[in-house]
């Protein structure tokens, strides 16, 4: 199938047209750079975007999941109520986090009244926190603005200090009123400056181990992280934190004692992954654990940057051992998946993530779409200086840092690897850098950004794919349209997916939505007759 994106733009006005022109990238022939892509930029109104806000990016992803923080949304309770749990960010209670201080499953909101909007929420905030203080005795506190808090205009930083002082715990504030930007993943930047600059390098536990590694931008969905921690742990690594699935304030507040920071989701992670670099000399590497090969390819990457012997042969063991545990029964699946096509619309990263795993089934990714990811998620990492900033980036603050006196130390030392060594291993782009999407997509697919319902549809007629991976918001017009659709944020009720017994789970369930029967029975609403029965 070839697109032909004018086709899809008829019914746009011209001036929408030549905007949404500018997110679809086809790909075509064998080009060996990708076309620049027009990306984290405003929806158009009134368009139905699968895009969330930046308090989602900030509450809901990266500072929701710490476990062993209470998170307060300051703002009305819907806000709130929809970030309670939905995401399947597992976490349990482990030796430093016991249960009493696990509020993984709870949901905290100001719930802000129309009084309270009129007459300013302080006072609501102030007396929340002592409440929550002295009923649930937290480690520290998060408090996340919603848009009304930033139009009201409270002032989170005078209620944090004075909560401070009060109850001698940290109290940290995140100024991310949903408008903030242009999607979640403004929320996520604000809320790495925060983590970065309060937590991050405050601990002064001595941790164990040749081997010492953070996971950074892993959120445990459906259990990703512990498969991920698993096989790691099995290696012979210590496992000190994952940012932030099942992760502890008491634990993220040593990050900085790390060898190596992993890094599997860059779109929300980077900004910590490359400030650590700058403040700590953490050398990072970027990981995939989403599909088989992927995750072989990761565990030798990270035996290298250790180049240790005994590590490198137990990394090879380990892969073996698990090959054989999956193989047969992966097998057994592909046979079922070989050739069939999917579209993927995933947040930021995991449209490409995943097309490795469906690489394993024999499937190949026809169109992938991005909900906020940046140019360079699509085209790579080198592309980053020639992006233009704008008045909506702008208006995230970036942190300058400089090399910590006391605790830098130059990157190669942190891996006891030569200079040499480590400055080869950057040029070959090994450390410290991520490729984009467009290399792994096949000739005549597309890249998409910031997808919206009418436009899906249009591509699901076009590509006809025999499945979709996609939101909750968009999953049902693909289901009324015949087509079987994986939620691919939360898993639906299903995961782990990543590592290798992620894998076989994953397959599993793409093999069962493929051969259900029940797509091929469905008439659509619009198809059927005013009786409601079938035409
Ligand atoms: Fe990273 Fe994520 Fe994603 Fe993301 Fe998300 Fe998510 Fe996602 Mo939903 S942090 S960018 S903001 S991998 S919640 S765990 S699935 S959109 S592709």
């Amino acid at each position: 199938t070839e697109l032909n994106t004018d086709e899809i733009m008829t019914p746009y006005p011209d001036k929408v047209k030549k905007n949404r022109k500018k997110h679809i990238v086809a790909k075509t022939g064998e080009a060996a750079s990708c076309p620049q892509i027009e990306a984290n930029t405003r929806t158009v109104p009134g368009i139905i975007s699968q895009r969330g806000c930046c308090y989602a990016g900030c509450k809901g992803v990266v500072v929701g999941p710490i476990k062993d923080m209470i998170t307060i949304t300051h703002g009305p309770i819907g806000c709130g109520y929809y970030s309670w749990g939905t995401r399947r960010n597992k976490a349990r209670a482990d030796e430093k986090t016991p249960p009493e201080h696990l509020f993984g499953t709870m949901c905290f909101s100001t719930d802000m009244q129309e009084s309270d909007i009129v007459f300013g929420g302080e006072k609501k905030l102030t007396k929340m926190i002592d409440e929550v203080v002295e009923i649930f005795h937290p480690r520290a506190i998060n408090i996340c603005s919603t848009c009304p808090i930033g139009l009201i205009g409270d002032d989170l930083s005078a209620v944090s200090k004075a909560a401070e002082a009060k109850h001698g715990i940290p109290v940290l504030h995140y100024n991310c009123e949903g408008y903030k930007g242009v999607s979640q993943s403004a929320g996520h930047h604000i809320a790495n400056n925060q983590i970065m600059e309060r937590i991050i390098g405050t601990g002064t536990d001595e941790l164990e181990g040749d081997y010492i590694i953070n996971i950074l931008g892993e959120y445990n969905i459906g259990g990703d992280g512990w498969e991920i921690e698993r096989i790691l742990k099995d290696i012979g690594y210590n496992v000190n934190s994952i940012l932030t699935g099942d992760s502890a304030y008491v634990n993220i507040k040593n990050l900085h004692k790390a060898h190596l920071n992993l890094v599997q989701c860059h779109r929300s992670i980077n900004y910590i992954a490359e400030m650590m670099e700058t403040k700590y000399g953490t050398p990072w590497l970027k990981v995939n654990f989403i599909g088989v090969e992927a995750t072989i390819e990761s565990l030798r990457d990270m035996a290298q940057c250790f180049g240790d012997e005994d590590l490198i042969a137990r990394t090879e063991m380990v892969i073996e051992r698990e090959l054989a545990a999956i193989s047969p029964e992966l097998e057994r699946y592909r046979k079922i998946c070989e050739g069939k096509t999917a579209f993927a619309f995933v947040g930021g990263s995991r449209s490409h993530h995943y097309q490795y795993l469906l690489r394993d089934l024999g499937m190949e990714v026809v169109v992938a779409g991005y909900e906020f990811a940046h140019r360079d998620d699509y085209e790579g990492r080198e592309v980053i200086p020639t992006i233009k900033s704008d008045a909506d980036s702008k208006n995230i603050p970036e942190l300058h840092l400089e090399p910590d006196p006391e605790m830098y130390e130059e990157p190669h030392l942190h891996l006891k690897m030569s200079k040499g060594k480590y400055d080869k291993m950057v040029e070959m782009g090994k450390l410290g850098n991520y490729d984009g999407m467009y290399p792994d997509m096949i000739d005549g697919s597309v890249m998409i950004d910031d997808p919206n319902h009418y436009e899906t549809e249009e591509l699901i007629e076009i590509f006809h794919p025999d499945l979709i991976f996609s939101g909750v918001r968009d999953k049902y017009i693909s289901h009324k349209m015949g087509v079987p659709s994986k939620q691919m944020h939360s898993y639906d009720y299903s995961g782990p997916y990543a590592g290798f017994r992620g894998a076989i789970i994953f397959a599993q369930d793409v093999a069962n939505a493929l051969s259900t029967p029940a797509w091929k029975m469905i008439t659509p609403p619009w198809e059927k007759d005013e009786t409601g029965g079938d035409e």
